[in-house]
């Protein structure tokens, strides 16, 4: 894929509800994951250019599936339910915790997972446990601070730092999904891991 061109014209696939309906592997996925609201579904319609591709609200807990979209022939980018939003009944964040664990933990075709993390914030245990699982499973996985147009630049370096720290040998990313920043980054480290 062309640099530049590489994440356009996305479509959307499929909303899968239960573990037992993933689709046949058909190319490689790269998925995000992290607490509910902290943007994944902003970052995904940015990285692929598309406004509305992948839906997006305010209420905590607005992903209830995982979702597949499209790109070219072989890339499939998948936007997962997040985790830690207390108002969802139980009942369902259990049926979630199945299905994400369950397609992560699983999922032969899976090359690369973003683990998304609130900037505003301090990491979380839910955040924690949600990478330990991640280097439990030996998935390839990079961190990526989000909503960073709401913190100052010095607030951001000095997350990007404890999180280096703490987790050596991961890679840790950036963005604005609503000012556009980090992006470039983000699809470079996309680009790469599913080697396409
Ligand atoms: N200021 C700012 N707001 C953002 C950014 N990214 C997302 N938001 C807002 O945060 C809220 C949640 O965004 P979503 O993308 O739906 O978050 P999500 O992680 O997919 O949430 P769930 O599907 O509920 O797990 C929305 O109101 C977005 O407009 C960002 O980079 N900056
Ligand atoms: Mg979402």
């Amino acid at each position: 894929m062309k640099k530049g061109t590489a994440l356009r014209e996305a479509r959307f696939i499929k909303s899968v509800f239960e573990l037992g309906k993933l689709p046949a592997p058909l190319g490689k996925e790269v998925a995000f994951w992290g607490r509910s609201n902290v943007g994944k579904s902003s970052l995904m319609n940015r990285l692929m250019q598309a406004k509305d591709l992948v839906k997006v609200s305010k209420t905590p807990g607005c992903t209830q599936s995982v979702n597949f979209f499209q790109i070219g022939s072989n890339l499939f980018l998948v936007d997962l339910p997040g985790y830690g939003y207390a108002k969802v009944p139980h009942h369902l964040q259990v049926l979630w915790i199945d299905l994400v664990s369950g397609y992560l933990a699983t999922r032969e075709n899976l090359r690369h997972v973003f683990l998304l993390l609130d900037s505003r914030h301090e990491l979380k245990d839910l955040d924690q446990q949600a990478i330990e699982f991640l280097a439990s499973c030996r998935l390839s996985f990079s961190l990526v601070l989000t909503k960073v147009d709401k913190i100052s630049d010095s607030l951001l370096a000095q997350h990007r730092t404890f999180l280096q720290e703490r987790f050596a040998g991961i890679d840790v990313y950036y963005s604005s999904a609503e000012k556009g920043w980090g992006m470039a980054e983000i699809q470079r480290k996309l680009i790469k891991e599913a080697k396409v």
